[in-house]
């Protein structure tokens, strides 16, 4: 399973042990992280096969991360991979369950449906709404219960495929166009529910998701794919009453 990782705050540490209690082996791409945490990752992989930690020199975005990831765990063998979020708000506890799904339907990908507790801020819930709305329509429903929720099962090569034919999809547009390509491309979707959290400053949450800046990267990757959805307007027309 891979961790995409850029400074993380105080719970990266914990957050790996939990990983790895949970599952063998665990990649971490430390992404351009300044806070030291490449370090403190490398000592704890030093007493631990099955930790292995890729570092990327500049910071180049969660999606550049996991595509690093990808293609380091394609070489090494591996079809599908886990991604989950270093700073702790991703349920380890649900590692098995979400890799045994993925092993029973190989060809589809796993996606964590969010249960939210009170914790979750308003503002994120009602974006979540609107990047939602968005990729059900340009996947004519296809069956995507949350777009933004990083904690997923891909099988990795028609991720790759995906990848290497844009240059978008390298930062937090990742997660959302990730499944509205890998569905137009016929990868059907299965959802599980898993909890996220949110912690305060205080508990150590941090967050890089940027209101306006990333916002707008959203806006403009719904816009980018609706030009591709309505090139593909017949064929999912078609999928659809198929089914
Ligand atoms: N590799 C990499 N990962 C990132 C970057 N920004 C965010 N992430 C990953 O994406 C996850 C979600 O980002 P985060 O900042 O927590 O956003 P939020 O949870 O949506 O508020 C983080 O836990 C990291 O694992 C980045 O620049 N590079
Ligand atoms: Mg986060």
């Amino acid at each position: 399973m891979l961790i995409p990782s850029y400074n993380p705050g105080p719970r990266l540490a914990e957050t790996v042990r939990t990983a790895r209690a949970h599952w063998d082996p665990v990649w971490v791409v430390v992404d351009g992280s300044t806070d030291g945490s490449a370090a403190l990752l490398e000592t704890l992989a030093l007493e631990d096969p099955g930790l292995r930690v890729l570092i990327r020199p500049e910071n180049g975005g969660k999606g550049a991360a996991l595509l690093d990831g990808l293609t380091a765990a394609r070489a090494a063998g591996y079809t599908h991979a886990l991604t989950m979020d270093s700073d702790g708000q991703h349920p380890a506890e649900c590692i098995e369950g979400f890799m045994s799904a993925s092993a029973a339907a190989p060809g589809a990908m796993i996606l964590g449906a969010p249960l939210f507790d009170a914790s979750a801020p308003r503002i994120r819930l009602r974006g979540r709404r609107i990047a939602n709305a968005w990729t059900n329509l340009e996947t004519l429903w296809a069956g995507i219960a949350d777009t933004l929720f990083g904690f997923r099962v891909y099988p990795i090569a028609p991720l790759l495929e995906v990848m290497q034919q844009t240059r978008w999809m390298r930062r937090f547009d990742f997660d959302a166009e990730a499944v509205v390509r890998l569905s137009w491309r016929g990868v059907p979707a299965r959802n599980l529910p898993a909890p996220c959290r949110y912690f305060t400053a205080a508990e150590g949450g941090v967050s890089h998701f940027h209101y306006w800046r990333d916002n707008v990267l959203l806006t403009w990757m719904y816009t980018r794919l609706f030009g591709g959805f309505l090139v593909r307007l017949p064929l999912l027309v078609a999928r659809r009453i198929a089914r």
